[in-house]
């Protein structure tokens, strides 16, 4: 046992709740070794390793170029410096990119409701301010700078003139506040200006002035489009020395401090609500509504609180959420800073400390980008450098949004879905317009005039638009694809109040659009017009199919297996709820004889899953090689595709390997996902590598090319999906655990019914196991051999379980009490093809 191994074991057990195994003296009583070690992982509630990315040297910052990426011919400006080393710190709210310069150093601010039209002219995500601290530091020695993951604080040290310099920045979710603390081993050592620049000011779409006056820089003025009023403020808050305001240069100069806080706070005149969506860009925002007095508040509130306290409440806010989940994939942790350990890793060195921080920096990632009252993580999660952020900046619905949420529950962070659950909450009204007018346009003689028509959302969504299902590149399974998040959530938190207000809800009205979108095609009900995301087609292939010149490039048909697979998952998953609430509505009667016309899955001549129902051979149209799987859906996030139908799962694989893996990041991350699904550890293994290896820059960030969030977070909930799944009814350890992880532990995923597992293994055996149950009821654990396992309680007392043959074991659980499995010997890896 090394050192940090020894503390952990010791920590864990001196905050053990469970008084019996310590004796009147706080020793051990004596116990079997073996029941100790087996009971450890239920306790460990705080992770006990450091992960932190870090580097030798600053982020350099050499301006960008304009260029064109192959995803996106669109020449853009790209800042890679940006992209591949600033480090990332958010609270939901904002954003902010470090980049731990020592001459000027550049703190890079996004708020991510600041909006300008954007490169679709519907809104755009974009940079709200450059925050600089000029030190002009040259040759500084001994310089490191980090992002601490345990602690959500980005680190800069180092030695200039015999001073070492240090500082800390923080984004505080409880304050909403970016705080950064300077100092310095000598007193009067810093001496500094701070300002601030509103970028692309020249491009003419914004307006804004920078001032300074007394320690406050301010910066202030409207983006016009949708009358967006913005203002930033930065507080310099000096210990010692002095600090005063160079109006003409809106520069603030720190003389001589001893210490320094900043605090930077920014805000618009934003509000998540109905009216966002429905009215027209002139309306969305109130032009006389301007954030000036919250910014102040916020502002005045953090100054009278003070550095340490700030820090405080951001660790034990951010703590609360990030230690639940400890993850070791049997590593040791690496000397090499992060772009070094990355580029071996490239070269083919093994290396399970990478996997591991991946998975944990996704885990702060999502924290970072998704709280609770701020909007949902966006296509950059909450950083953006750019004028026109790529994509919008959008939530793009036929993918790239739910990816950002598929680990959230398992990966212990349901909270953050509620910022999810609001956008959805507020868009919902227009959804409804939305599927009205679908259904209108579609499938007239169904609309029912002034009732519910149910509601539909298409992919390319932002804080102040939503489109419907136009048709166009992907079909309305969009809407199916988003409502698996809500059946999800409830499933996972077991929320009553949430399945009868939201979910359940939500799903009866989806069921109703869908209901209506389906066209008789002989037996069948067929979504029409249907297309398939974004898969395109040649004109040969579309006339060939069709005996019709193509209209463009995508191909737009009835029933392809996405929107068939996404009827059939929220036709399920209505009844399903309806059946945990006592629902009688007839309509569910209608569904349940729709569902059985569906006939989402067809297995084609290659043995693959058709896309289309008009192909026969893989690919006889679109790209063999395309990004999306999209016909893979119903395997995940999915239900349909499962081990109840080994023909399906076999063909699913099938696709999966024809289809390739050189391909963008977040298709990496669903095939991943899809391979766990499968219960493929060692291909599933393989794209996460090969996400590593090609899609992830030094700062970590995954790339489509460019940087987009949903691949950290997609392949988040892939390795949570590899070690722990709980969709067909029983919680399934090890379900794809690959040869490369053949020993490890996991303390704190969660399954659906919202227990909480954890599980060492070893030899790809599950060694010891415990759930904690949050909600009570029946707990059902599925593995080769586990059947003659017993189970006890935290007492220790033995619980009455019952064996479903070799491989399942069940019991009442009740809510707060945690459980030990004790294995049988006969306890078998869970993946026999290992
Ligand atoms: C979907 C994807 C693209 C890109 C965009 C933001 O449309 O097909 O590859 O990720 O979202």
């Amino acid at each position: 046992m090394n050192n940090m191994q020894n503390f952990f074991f010791f920590s864990v057990f001196k905050s053990s709740p469970i008084p019996h195994l310590l004796s009147s003296k706080g020793g051990l009583k004596i116990l079997p070794a073996l029941t100790l070690f087996l009971m450890l992982p239920a306790f460990a509630m705080a992770s006990p390793r450091v992960y932190e990315i870090w580097e030798n040297e600053p982020a350099p910052n050499r301006g960008s170029n304009w260029e064109s990426t192959k995803a996106d011919e669109r020449r853009k400006s790209y800042d890679k410096d940006w992209e591949q080393w600033s480090y990332p710190i958010g609270n939901g709210y904002v954003g902010a990119s470090v980049f731990g310069r020592t001459d000027s150093e550049r703190i890079q601010i996004t708020d991510k409701t600041l909006h300008n039209k954007g490169i679709y002219g519907n809104g755009g995500l974009t940079n709200f301010a450059e925050v600089y601290l000029d030190f002009n530091h040259k040759g500084a020695q001994d310089y490191r700078r980090s992002l601490n993951l345990n602690e959500a604080i980005a680190h800069v040290s180092y030695k200039q003139d015999g001073v070492t310099y240090k500082r800390e920045y923080l984004a505080s979710y409880p304050d909403n506040v970016v705080a950064v603390r300077l100092t310095a081993d000598q007193k009067g050592a810093l001496s500094f200006a701070v300002r601030a620049e509103i970028p692309y000011l020249d491009a003419k779409d914004r307006t804004g002035t920078v001032t300074a006056e007394g320690n406050l820089l301010t910066l202030k003025g409207t983006i016009p489009h949708f009358n967006c009023n913005y203002e930033g403020q930065i507080k310099v808050l000096n210990e010692g020395g002095s600090v005063s305001a160079d109006a003409g240069n809106a520069t603030i100069k720190v003389e001589k401090a001893d210490a320094v806080t900043l605090l930077i706070a920014a805000g618009t005149n934003y509000r998540l609500n109905a009216e966002m969506f429905q009215n027209p860009a002139e309306k969305k925002l109130d032009p006389n509504q301007f954030p000036h007095d919250e910014v102040t508040s916020r502002i005045n509130a953090a100054q009278s609180s003070g550095y340490a306290a700030l820090k405080e409440r951001h660790l034990k806010d951010y703590q609360n959420l990030f230690g639940r989940v400890a993850v070791n994939l049997n590593s040791t942790p690496s000397p090499d800073p992060t772009h070094l350990l990355l580029e071996k890793y490239k070269k083919g060195e093994a290396n399970t400390w990478l996997e591991e921080l991946m998975f944990q920096y996704g885990r702060y990632l999502l924290i970072a980008s998704s709280r609770e009252k701020s909007l949902p993580a966006n296509l950059q999660g909450a950083w953006s450098a750019y004028q026109n952020t790529p994509w919008s900046g959008g939530f793009w619905h036929n993918i790239n949004v739910q990816m950002n949420y598929w680990g959230a529950m398992s990966a212990n962070l349901g909270e953050c879905f509620e910022a999810y659950n609001a956008f959805f909450k507020a868009y919902l009204p227009v959804a409804q317009n939305h599927a009205a007018d679908y259904v209108r346009e579609h499938n007239k003689e169904k609309l029912s005039e002034g009732g519910d028509n149910g509601w539909i959302i298409g992919t390319g969504a932002n804080a102040y638009f939503i489109p419907g299902a136009s048709g166009g590149h992907s079909g309305p399974g969009t809407g199916g694809f988003t409502a698996k998040l809500l059946v999800d959530y409830y499933l996972f938190t077991q929320d009553r109040k949430f399945l009868e207000e939201v979910a359940y809800p939500a799903m009866l009205s989806l069921s109703k659009f869908y209901s209506k979108a389906l066209v008789p095609h002989g037996e069948f009900l067929l979504v029409e017009p249907s297309a398939s995301p974004e898969q395109s087609a040649t004109p040969e292939q579309i006339e060939r199919i069709t005996g019709r010149p193509a209209k463009g490039k995508h191909f737009t048909t009835a029933g392809c297996t996405f929107d068939q697979g996404f009827v059939w998952e929220t036709f399920s998953d209505t009844l399903a709820l309806a059946e945990k609430l006592g629902k009688t509505d007839p309509f569910l009667e209608t569904i349940r004889e729709e569902m059985g016309r569906l006939d989402p899955i067809q297995v084609g001549a290659d043995g693959q899953i058709k896309e289309y129902r008009e192909e026969t051979h893989y690919s006889d149209i679109g790209d063999p090689k395309h990004r999306h799987i999209s016909h893979i859906c119903p395997l995940y996030p999915g239900t349909l595709i499962n081990p109840t139908r080994p023909e399906w799962m076999r063909a699913a694989s099938k696709t999966l390997d024809l289809r390739g893996i050189k391909t963008t990041g977040w298709a990496l991350a669903h095939r991943m996902n899809s391979r766990a699904r499968l219960g493929e550890g060692d291909k599933a293994h393989e794209v996460y590598q090969e996400l590593l290896r090609e899609r992830t820059l030094p700062n970590l960030w995954t790339v489509h090319p460019p940087f987009q969030i949903d691949a950290n977070l997609g392949s988040m909930a892939g390795v949570a999906e590899m070690l722990l799944q709980s969709h067909e009814g029983a919680i399934k350890l090890l379900p794809a655990l690959p040869k490369a992880w053949n020993t490890g532990s996991f303390q704190g995923l969660v399954a659906r019914g919202n227990f909480v597992v954890s599980c060492d293994w070893s030899e790809g055996k599950p060694t010891t196991v415990s759930i904690h149950s949050k909600r009570g009821g029946k707990c059902r654990i599925t593995n080769p051999g586990i059947g003659a396992s017993t189970v006890k309680d935290g007492s220790g007392n033995p619980v009455k379980a019952t064996g479903e043959g070799n491989d399942l074991i069940q019991f009442e659980a009740t809510a707060g009490e945690t459980y030990v499995i004790q294995n049988s010997p006969a306890i078998k890896p869970t993946n026999p093809n290992r």
